[in-house]
């Protein structure tokens, strides 16, 4: 197994004790999976701010946004037996998920790629109405012409979603609603259109018959989804034999659209692996990965909130090199590199 990427030196290049929390109520436990776009001359992330009250001894602490938008607590007594508690991302009580954090999406720019500093000016962004009560995530950001296209986990007791945002400024926002509605995830959309037509790939799960398969789908706006086909499945004793998902937009390439995705196990451990996609037809997968080309190997991605994760879902292109911002253990923001000719290789396309 050969794990393809260049992990930058200085990773984690921001964690929860960087920042400050949205209020004296709230701690940050994760930061994790941004976004990531160029604007103003620089490079921005949109990282997504996992957050939780302070927790009292005997009881677990959970956080939501009610229906005046306010932040409420919820507690549960740890020794009731109607919770689990087994995953740290999600508690079940008496039959009803909750997450563990709520999330919002928070700008920091940079000159260098590296070191990262909290916008002041921009508009930081939290979940709102009653498909958001249970926060925002994962934020995939593609520039199409002048506009930003932000496609979002949207959380809530209706279910998990895809939400659309788009802005030109980061300043001024216009809300969609939501484009994919539950149980759906992962939308990446492509940074140009194909013969005239949008195209997004996405998640939705279906776990009683089929399962959490990678689909595309067409839209003449952007904002109106249909012709959706599934392209990729998730596949018995590979590292994707449990789900997958995509990462950001798929990268331009002569040979295809190049989409770096995460397929996870049973186990839950996250790797990275690429698909390349026709470039004329991309429902047509040329080439898809047999081995992962990142796997959770350094000790931060194989120890956090939530370990043995790599989750990526933002990366910018400089030539040969992309350079990808990815989740560790759900835990901090790091930065890898890979050359998108050594990608090509093990997809034995060049
Ligand atoms: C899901 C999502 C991600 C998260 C991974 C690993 O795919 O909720 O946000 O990083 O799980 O926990």
């Amino acid at each position: 197994m050969k794990d393809l990427s260049k992990r930058n030196p200085n990773n984690p290049i921001l964690s929860p004790e960087d920042i400050s929390p949205s209020s004296s109520q709230m701690v940050i436990e994760c930061l994790l999976n941004p976004g990531v776009f160029s604007f103003n001359n620089k490079i921005w992330i949109l990282v997504r701010v996992a957050e939780r009250p302070h927790q009292k001894h005997g009881t677990v602490s959970i956080p939501i946004y009610n229906e005046n938008e306010a932040l409420e607590v919820l507690s549960f007594r740890i020794d009731d037996p109607k919770l689990n508690t087994e995953d740290p991302r999600v508690i079940n009580y008496d039959g009803t998920d909750y997450l563990t954090t709520i999330s919002h999406l928070r700008l920091f720019h940079s000159e260098d790629g590296v070191i990262f500093e909290e916008s002041d000016n921009h508009k930081n962004l939290f979940g709102k109405g009653k498909y958001e009560s249970y926060g925002i995530e994962d934020c995939r950001v593609a520039q199409l012409d002048n506009m930003y296209y932000l496609t979002y986990t949207a959380v809530s007791d209706y279910g998990v979603g895809v939400g659309l945002q788009t802005t030109k400024d980061w300043i001024h926002f216009k809300k969609h609603g939501i484009i994919f509605p539950p149980h759906n995830k992962d939308c990446a959309l492509f940074t140009s259109k194909i013969n005239g037509t949008y195209y997004a790939l996405h998640r939705p799960s279906s776990p009683q018959i089929g399962g959490h398969y990678l689909w595309i789908a067409q839209s003449p706006d952007g904002r109106h989804w249909g012709n959706h086909k599934c392209i990729a499945k998730t596949r018995p004793g590979k590292f994707d034999s449990q789900r997958l998902g995509a990462g950001a937009s798929p990268i331009k390439t002569p040979y295809g659209w190049l989409e770096i995705y995460h397929g996870a196990t049973e186990t839950h451990r996250y790797c990275l692996g690429a698909l390349l996609l026709d470039l004329n037809d991309p429902s047509i997968v040329i080439a898809r990965s047999e081995e992962p080309i990142m796997e959770p190997l350094a000790p931060y991605e194989k120890q956090g909130f939530f370990g043995n994760v790599v989750f990526t879902n933002g990366h910018i292109v400089k030539g040969d090199s992309l350079i990808i911002y990815y989740g560790a253990s759900d835990q901090y923001v790091c930065q890898a590199s890979f050359s998108i000719q050594e990608i090509l290789e093990h997809l034995k396309v060049i």
